[in-house]
């Protein structure tokens, strides 16, 4: 095809004998002449298809630009579309198949049985269960219990991997056993071994107060022993020796003198002395005792009864004003706040008595006056009320005493300053 079909028709008349001519010329892009008008039509067909990427000398780029993009276009559009109605095909590993698991399946046995199974009962409201888990392929473990008529019932069921339980359903006294299995899906394992324990009764918890010898022999039953009415000089045959209706150990726990007619103060007779120490602290002590400053400033001190039982005091250090409680827990780490007792002297010192009833702890700024009777391996208690009567004079330096409507507490083995009166 050449210039002449072209200007034919643009000069000729329509009725022209070869319109198949006119057609082909027509379809080839105005885009295409200057690259076609230099080669043969079969030569250029042949450049757009095998070639098209290199520039043709002399061709302007511009007129293959939109063939590139064109055919860029219908392979990345045709090329995507495969990959994505095919993807299930290209990508068969990222489609996760249940065939993995199902494969598994058949392999699962019933477990082994649990073994060393332990029971112990350390306190009236549990049984603690111990034992060793012998399977891996357990799906959790069911503990059994003997309810008492030999039948075993489940009691529950713990996770895959437990070794220990506690059952908090338990009665104080009463005798249970125990035994374990393993289950999973496939069934389960064996009983373990049985292990029983009896549950230990509420009597075993209550903490034991320490074994005091007897009081000593107070023949008048008036709270003062037949030694401390020889202390005191009063009748260990009368009660109430003042006939002032007053027994005579009330009147001596609260400092009063139970040989006077009239009220008159212990202090205020010859029959107890005035101890101060040089650290602060002030005492009556029957006149015939002997104290003995054991260290300087009188921080310790024995008090001397004559009669094998001693009172000791001691200034222990508080640095921290911990409270009295506080302080005297972590000085005995295994003792427990309800075991101990509280104490308040006449004075309105108010303190506490250790686990052994003989040792008062009373708070003193920054430290602790601690008062212990000593019995001194003695059989009997004797001045158990000249204890109180002790402590009821204390002054400490510093603290003034507060005087309080009520009366101190009696110490722990003191009964002797309930009764009021003599009846
Ligand atoms: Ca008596
Ligand atoms: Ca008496
Ligand atoms: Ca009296």
């Amino acid at each position: 095809m050449t210039d002449q079909p072209s200007k034919k028709e643009e000069t000729a008349a329509p009725a022209l004998p070869d319109k198949e001519v006119e057609l082909n010329i027509t379809t080839i892009p105005t885009e295409f002449y200057g690259a076609g008008l230099q080669m043969p039509v079969e030569e250029k067909k042949k450049q757009e298809v095998k070639v098209a990427p290199v520039a043709m000398p002399g061709a302007p780029k511009r007129s293959k630009l939109p063939i590139i993009l064109v055919a860029v276009f219908l392979l990345i559009a045709i090329g995507g579309g495969f990959v994505y109605f095919n993807r299930s095909l290209l990508f068969p590993a990222s489609v996760p198949t249940p065939a993995a698991v199902v494969v598994e399946t058949p392999s699962v046995e019933a477990p082994s049985a649990p073994f060393d199974v332990s029971a112990t009962s350390t306190n009236s409201q549990s049984v603690s269960l111990r034992w060793t888990d012998a399977a891996a392929n357990e799906s959790g473990f069911r503990v059994e219990r003997h309810d008492g008529d030999g039948n075993f019932s489940s009691l529950t069921s713990l996770p895959p991997n437990s070794t220990s339980f506690l059952d908090l359903s338990v009665e104080s006294g009463a005798t249970y056993t125990y035994r374990i299995r393993a289950i999973n899906e496939a069934g389960e394992s064996d009983a373990s071994d049985e292990a029983s324990a009896l549950v230990k009764t509420q009597i075993a918890v209550v903490p034991t107060r320490p074994e005091l010898p007897p009081a000593g022999l107070d023949t008048d039953s008036d709270g003062l022993s037949d030694l401390e009415e020889v202390l005191y000089g009063t009748n260990s045959k009368s009660p109430d020796t003042d006939a002032d209706g007053f027994l005579d150990g009330n009147e001596v726990f609260h400092l009063y003198n139970p040989a006077g007619t009239a009220p008159v103060k212990l202090l205020d007779s010859a029959l107890v002395k005035i101890i101060t120490a040089p650290v602060g602290w002030v005492l009556s002590i029957p006149t015939s005792w002997v104290i003995t400053f054991n260290a300087a400033q009188g921080t310790q001190a024995t008090i001397d009864t004559q009669h094998g039982e001693l009172f000791t005091v001691a200034i222990k250090e508080n640095p921290n004003k911990k409270s009295i409680l506080e302080w005297y827990l972590a000085e005995n780490p295994d003792v427990t706040a309800t075991q101990v007792i509280p104490f308040r002297s006449k004075g309105g010192y108010e303190g506490i008595v250790g686990t052994n009833l003989l040792t008062t702890y009373i708070p003193w700024e920054d430290n602790i006056f601690v008062m212990t009777y000593e019995l001194n391996e003695q059989p009997f208690i004797n001045f158990r009320t000249t204890y109180s009567m002790m402590l009821n004079s204390l002054v400490l330096s510093g603290m003034p005493e507060i005087m309080l409507p009520e009366p101190g507490t009696p110490l722990p083995f003191e009964p002797s300053a309930t009764p009021t009166t003599a009846s």
